[in-house]
């Protein structure tokens, strides 16, 4: 009889043990958000999309730097031709040496002549008049804090690099602007 209670107990104690582990799981599994989209994907696939992409009139990305290293932390990006797209640049960055901008190729553009050129080009904000025929679009140079943006038109489909052109940084701060037929 007592042996029986005490079971009894146990059990219900193991239960309420278990209820209470239970309640706290969804907090930590139902926060994963896919970026904001209009229309809905087809039910089908659970969307890895690691790789932004819009289908709207407008297309909006904001970008930052990797802490203080010359990297973006949007290294690709998907559009669609025709689509306007926005980039602002938010320059996160804590170092007074990190200056940054985005600068959008065209898809023949040479990077390293590009790159190289920019640092002789200190007077325009560091982007080469020489090679304009080559920059689909630019924002201004922007230092630690501040933020700029650039508005254009996208492209034919392609892939086009972009690139920031402050002495130095054009070697590893690369993206990549998908344009893709819809
Ligand atoms: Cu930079």
């Amino acid at each position: 009889m007592n042996t029986r209670r005490l079971s009894l107990l146990a059990l219900a104690f193991a239960t309420l043990s278990l209820a209470a582990c239970g309640g706290e799981e969804p907090a930590e599994t139902t926060t994963t958000v896919p970026a904001p989209q209009t229309e809905a994907p087809a039910p089908a696939a659970p969307a890895p999309a690691p790789v932004p992409t819009y289908d709207g009139p407008a297309f909006e990305l904001t970008m930052t730097p990797v802490g203080d290293q010359m990297e973006y932390e949007q290294t690709e990006f998907t559009v669609h031709p025709g689509l306007t797209v926005r980039i602002t640049f938010n320059n996160t960055a804590t170092n007074p040496a990190m200056h940054h901008n985005v600068v959008v190729l065209t898809q023949d553009a040479n990077v390293n002549q590009i790159g190289q050129a920019a640092m002789g080009a200190a007077a325009n904000d560091y982007i080469p008049q020489a090679q304009m025929d080559q920059i689909i679009a630019h924002t201004p140079m922007s230092a630690p804090g501040e933020t700029v943006t650039v508005e254009f038109t996208a492209p034919a489909a392609g892939d086009y690099t972009y690139v920031c052109t402050y002495p130095g940084h054009y070697m590893t701060m690369q993206g990549v602007m998908h344009v893709v037929a819809e």
